[in-house]
Parts: C-alpha cells; sequence; structure tokens
C-alpha cells in the first residue's frame, strides 16, 4: 500500500531529468539485462514510450487487443530485457481489476524488478545486481 502512494511520487521526481537530457532518452532502445548498468529513471523512460507505442487508440488505457497487437512485434525476451510484455504481463499488471492497464500499472511491475535488482537502493542496478535479479525475472 506504501509502496503505491511512493513509487508515483518518484516517477514524477526521475521523469523531468530524463525529458532534459534528450541523448540519454533517445539512447533507451531496450533494457537488455547483464549489458550495462540500467538507470532507474530509463526504466520509467522505457516504459512511457512502450505504453505510448502500444495504446494505439490513445485513450490513455492499454486494451486487451491493444496487448495482444504489440507482443506479436516487440522485440525478443533477451532483448527487451525488463521491458519484455510476457504471456502474462496483461493479467499481472491489471492490479485493479478494470480490464485495462493503466500507466501507473504498466510502470508497477518493471519497477518492482528493478527495484528487486537495485539491492543497494542508489537508482542504478549494476550489471553485476542485474545477474542477481535475473534469476527471478521472467519467472
Ligand atoms: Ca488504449
Ligand atoms: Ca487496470
Amino acid at each position: 500500500m506504501l509502496r503505491s502512494l511512493i513509487l508515483p511520487a518518484l516517477i514524477a521526481v526521475a521523469a523531468p531529468a530524463v525529458l532534459a537530457a534528450p541523448d540519454q532518452a533517445a539512447a533507451v532502445q531496450n533494457l537488455a539485462l547483464g549489458e550495462r548498468p540500467i538507470r532507474r529513471a530509463e526504466v520509467v523512460a522505457f516504459v512511457k514510450k512502450q505504453f505510448t507505442r502500444m495504446d494505439t487508440n490513445r485513450d490513455g488505457s492499454i486494451s486487451p487487443g491493444e496487448y495482444r497487437a504489440y507482443r506479436a512485434t516487440q522485440p525478443a525476451k533477451a532483448d527487451a530485457g525488463l521491458g519484455y510484455i510476457g504471456r502474462s504481463w496483461f493479467d499481472k499488471s491489471d492490479t485493479d481489476g478494470d480490464g485495462g492497464i493503466s500507466p501507473g500499472e504498466a510502470q508497477a511491475r518493471p519497477l518492482r524488478f528493478f527495484d528487486l535488482a537495485d539491492v543497494d537502493g542508489d537508482g542504478v542496478a549494476t550489471i553485476r545486481e542485474q545477474s542477481l535479479a535475473s534469476l527471478f525475472i521472467g519467472r
């Protein structure tokens, strides 16, 4: 419960920094694990971009049809890493059960995995930290 209050605040703080650094934002192609350190703000930026791509009718919510369409064209799991949309993504992400995925719901799980990886909580998941988390991610 507490987490659901804290996360939006963190997101609000992290997002402008990404927007102010277009070079870094543009470099966010994927969130593959084990290749380079990943910043928490990158996860937020990636999921936002991905959400926009998925929400083809631009109603601010991902429908089951939009989810399936994206799944059919997304990068391979190893390339997408933290951003991979798995088979159970929709059911696990729709935490309020309203049949759509909101931006907040879309961010919650990847950020949870990120926080799992970022053991020391400094906002960066090092390659070493990612290798530990990859044992849990995708299960
Ligand atoms: Ca939509
Ligand atoms: Ca929902």
